[in-house]
């Protein structure tokens, strides 16, 4: 069964990580969401990615805040693809899980996103766009999708329009 994994930090990550999930529940896309932190449950960490491998996972999303290390972690532990999400709330308000989370060393890549909702909802279409390399049906909805959005612009124009 394929399915897209996401990890959280901490519990307190959800609310963000809520639009992520609410992503993937729109578009009927399976995924797995746990809490697991790269800091506090390392081992838990770990085994997690294993079993999500052996189980069908075919991408790992991770969020996490302050040093951030937990998309790190886990493609240290994974050669599926890893995006990072960096959470708010550190001493420099996210950029500093940002730069955490995306100055990777060569050959360990985290393909990593802005911060915020924006950043959580485009893990979930960006790990979509992987699972449609394959699935055709996946494919069309994301064309359909992009249909919605162009239409959404010019109805939201002509709203304001003068
Ligand atoms: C990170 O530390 C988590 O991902 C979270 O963003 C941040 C704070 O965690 P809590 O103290 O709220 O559990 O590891």
């Amino acid at each position: 069964m394929n399915f897209i994994s996401i990890l959280m930090g901490s519990k307190s990550d959800y609310e963000i990580m809520k639009h992520c999930a609410d992503t993937f529940e729109k578009f009927n896309v399976k995924y797995e969401l746990v809490v697991s932190s790269a800091h506090r449950s390392p081992e838990r960490t770990k085994i997690y990615i294993k079993e999500a491998e052996e189980k069908g996972a075919v991408a790992f999303i991770a969020a996490a805040g302050m040093a951030a290390h937990l998309a790190g972690a886990v493609a240290a532990s994974t050669t599926k693809p890893v995006i990072g999400v960096p959470m708010k709330g550190g001493a420099m308000d996210g950029m500093d899980a940002m730069l955490s989370t995306v100055q990777m060393p060569a050959g360990m890549p985290v393909g990593t996103v802005a911060l915020g909702r924006s950043g959580a909802v485009n893990a979930a279409y960006l790990a979509m766009q992987i699972l449609a390399i394959t699935d055709k049906e996946l494919s069309t909805k994301l064309k359909e999708d992009r249909i919605v959005q162009a239409k959404k612009v010019e109805s939201d124009s002509k709203d304001v329009e003068v």
